[in-house]
């Protein structure tokens, strides 16, 4: 059985995040394994003032106590961090070996950081996504990485994937996948792997949702895991999000992310053929 930990934050409500990756990432057969970075009451994203406990000295125990168990992982998979926790794990990616890297260099979306973000963060994010085996970042991480200002609303394919190629230049990758691209009606996503690149174009669906990024992220994930290639993966977590979406009632609150227990049975299916 393949084993994944999960390192990101726990946002008590909101969908987002740990919430999200380990139930999908158990349901598709994998064992996983939580190293949470932070304890929030809620995401970041529009409750008010939401508390935040940094647990970076606390993970520096967890991992000791781990590897005096023997314990490891066959994967590692990076989201949100936050501040404490981002420097834990450029130490601790620093040591590790011949392992597969997952990072989402969740920051932030439509073009701005999330709150409590900020540039010292987006920083130490350019050193850390050099270890990534494959790295999801959405349009607006995409631009920050690379301290790029574009208008989100003038981006076409073609420059996205010249975005994926520049980050898989700067930061020494092999594998890019852009989420999240905005285009008239529909929603696109690029991958560049080995010099080869894709796309993928989805249809809009009304709204947006916290927490999709990090469902698509997570589905992705188990799609890989189970040996599909990069493009089928993304194509498998953008149907999975897109059938959590379609099966949120249309007046529910954006801020609890859409119902992704709908799509679960779909992932699982998929991820067993
Ligand atoms: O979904 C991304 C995310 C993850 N974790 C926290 C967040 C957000 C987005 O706002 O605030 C704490």
């Amino acid at each position: 059985m393949k084993s994944v930990l999960i390192s990101q934050d726990l946002s008590c409500v909101g969908q987002v995040s740990s919430e999200v990756a380990l139930p999908i990432l158990a349901a598709c057969g994998y064992q996983v394994g939580l190293l949470p970075t932070a304890i929030l009451s809620t995401h970041t994203g529009g409750f008010g003032n939401n508390t935040y406990l940094d647990l970076s000295e606390e993970m520096k125990k967890i991992t000791n106590h781990w590897h005096d168990a023997g314990i490891d992982f066959s994967a590692i998979y990076l989201g949100y961090l936050g501040g404490g926790a981002i420097d834990f794990w450029l130490n601790e990616l620093e040591v590790v070996d011949n392992q597969f890297i997952l990072i989402d260099p969740v920051m932030g979306d439509h073009g701005k950081l999330y709150s409590g973000m900020n540039n010292e963060y987006v920083e130490k994010m350019r050193q850390l996504v050099k270890q990534a085996t494959i790295l999801t970042p959405n349009l607006t991480e995409a631009m920050y990485l690379l301290n790029k200002k574009i208008s989100l609303d003038n981006v076409d394919l073609a420059q996205a994937r010249e975005l994926a190629e520049e980050l898989i230049e700067k930061f020494a990758l092999s594998k890019v996948i852009i989420t999240g691209i905005p285009l008239n009606n529909k929603i696109g996503i690029v991958g560049v792997e080995d010099k080869r690149a894709w796309s993928i174009l989805e249809d809009k669906l009304s709204g947006s949702f916290f927490g999709t990024g990090d469902m698509f992220a997570s589905s992705f994930l188990a799609g890989v895991l189970a040996k599909k290639g990069l493009k089928e993966s993304a194509q498998i977590a953008g149907e999975f999000v897109k059938i959590a979406i379609k099966n949120t009632p249309n007046d529910q609150d954006r801020r609890f992310g859409p119902n992704y227990a709908a799509g679960l049975s779909y992932l699982m299916e998929e991820c067993k053929k």
